[in-house]
């Protein structure tokens, strides 16, 4: 309340329970004692309160010396805080509207602080509220954006982010109420593939998403919330150019899909140089973090960048793999190809502009498809993984469905698991467990991919 009205102090007078009686009625008290209260620029214990004083002694306060005094104290601390903020202090906010359960909702909004901090950013504190549908203008109710406000206000927050993707009004609207920068979870998504982003492909790929989210929402942003400033949502090899007149993006962006055009053919050629060696190929595919660069790694002994991030892997990379069958002891080569990983919601501009790294997905023989199956919405995973498979241009081929970190779950989830996925294959590609199994059930999807 303090913070919202922007009060230095508050004094709060206790009366007697009983005084003298007013003529016309109506009972009225003495002054019993006194109560002074204002802010404190601490983390946790946000204000403090007097101890009871008298009368006399609360108008013997120098107020004014107390307010300068409060006032270079948080001035102190607020240059503290933008000192050794080089990442970004962030609120995350939601909203559960009536079309979503509220286990869904919560898988979300857990995942949405995860990508917050695989962006860099610390997560000082969620609030979410429950509303049948998104407010048009502020998508929160005028009471939870006060609130946010003034949460905001007091954790230091420099960034407010969204578990929904905003239109450029609310954005705007938003910015003007909390009077801090707000960015919606595909910016957030994007922003994390612009710092992941290190090849010349990924980092073209990248900026192509980038302009195509931002392109419609040019007019949105309000000037005083200019986004030359820094941190999540500014990022990005397209950022100088953001301020610059829509007519000059869109040049760039038909430059740059002409680009992503000549790296789909470049892709296409390297491949086909693959199949005259005959080699065949698998793409490991699943939801990010289930485990597949891990996976990759124990299968070919080699150091691709695995890490409990989301998003981890940009860059598809591709290693050759022997497999002895033990039957026959004959040796197949085989290369597999890791890629990045897939999210409830993949950003549309993302999946275009990266058309020419899911081609990998696409024209491989056959697919790895790997669960986390210790995390608690894995039937939800498996579930977003096939709608974006299915939704693209190019039907993949045969897939084999393997459930991953099985380690870290008890017996009666696995056998919940395997009683829904019969056929699945469970294994743990940090424990090596299940290996053997999997390298033979890979050479018996080969055979049926190049078969058929
Ligand atoms: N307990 C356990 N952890 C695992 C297993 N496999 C992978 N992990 C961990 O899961 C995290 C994510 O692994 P990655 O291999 O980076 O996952 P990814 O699917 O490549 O993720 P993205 O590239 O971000 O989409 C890492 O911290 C791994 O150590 C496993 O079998 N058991
Ligand atoms: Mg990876």
């Amino acid at each position: 309340m303090m913070a919202l009205q922007r009060l230095d102090v508050l004094a709060t007078l206790a009366l007697t329970g009983s005084g003298f009686k007013r003529r016309g009625g109506g009972a009225t008290g003495y002054i019993q004692e006194t109560y002074l209260a204002h802010l404190v620029p601490h983390p946790e214990q946000r204000w403090v309160v007097s101890p009871a004083m008298g009368l006399d002694e609360l108008a013997s306060q120098d107020f004014l010396d107390l307010a300068e005094g409060l006032e270079e104290e948080f001035r102190r601390a607020f240059t503290a805080r933008q000192v050794d903020a080089d990442h970004d202090r962030v609120l995350v906010v939601g909203l559960l509207t009536s079309d979503q359960t509220s286990d869904h909702f919560l898988h979300r909004f857990e995942e949405l602080e995860r990508l917050v901090e695989s962006a860099g950013g610390e997560v000082l504190d969620a609030l979410y509220q429950k509303r049948p549908r998104p407010h048009p203008q502020t998508v929160l109710g005028a009471g939870k954006v006060q609130e946010v406000t003034l949460a905001a206000q007091t954790v230091g927050a420099n960034l407010v982010v969204f578990d929904r993707d905003l239109s450029p009004v609310q954005v705007r609207n938003l910015e003007n109420l909390i009077g801090i920068r707000v960015v919606d979870r595909t910016e957030l998504i994007l922003d994390i593939f612009a710092q992941r982003a290190k090849s010349g492909a990924g980092k073209l790929q990248v900026e192509l998403a980038q302009l195509e989210y931002q392109m419609p929402r040019l007019t949105g942003r309000g000037r005083a919330m200019s986004r030359l400033g820094g941190g999540i949502g500014t990022r990005g090899p397209g950022e100088t150019k953001l301020e610059t007149e829509r007519r000059a993006i869109q040049r760039r962006i038909t430059k740059l899909q002409q680009e992503v055009n000549q790296l789909q053919a470049h892709r296409a050629r390297l491949r086909h140089r693959r199949q005259d060696d005959n080699l065949p190929s698998i793409a490991v595919v699943g939801y990010t973090n289930a485990g597949k660069s891990t996976l990759v790694n124990t299968l070919t002994n080699s150091e691709v960048y695995a890490a409990d991030q989301l998003f981890a892997t940009l860059d598809p990379t591709t290693r050759r793999l022997s497999i002895t069958d033990p039957n026959t002891h004959q040796a197949t080569q085989l290369v597999l190809t890791d890629t990045v990983g897939f999210i409830e919601e993949l950003p549309a501009s993302l999946m275009d502009a990266f058309r020419a790294t899911l081609e990998e997905v696409t024209e491989a023989d056959a697919l790895l498809h790997v669960v986390d199956v210790s995390h608690p919405a894995w039937q939800d995973q498996i579930h977003w993984v096939m709608r974006i498979l299915n939704d693209m241009p190019i039907a993949p081929g045969p897939m084999l469905l393997v459930f991953n970190k099985a380690d870290r779950v008890s017996q009666e989830d696995l056998a919940i698991a395997q009683e829904e996925y019969p056929h699945a294959l469970f294994i743990s590609a940090t424990e090596r467990l299940g290996l053997e199994t999997l390298r033979h059930r890979l050479l018996q999807l080969i055979d049926y991919a190049v078969t058929v």
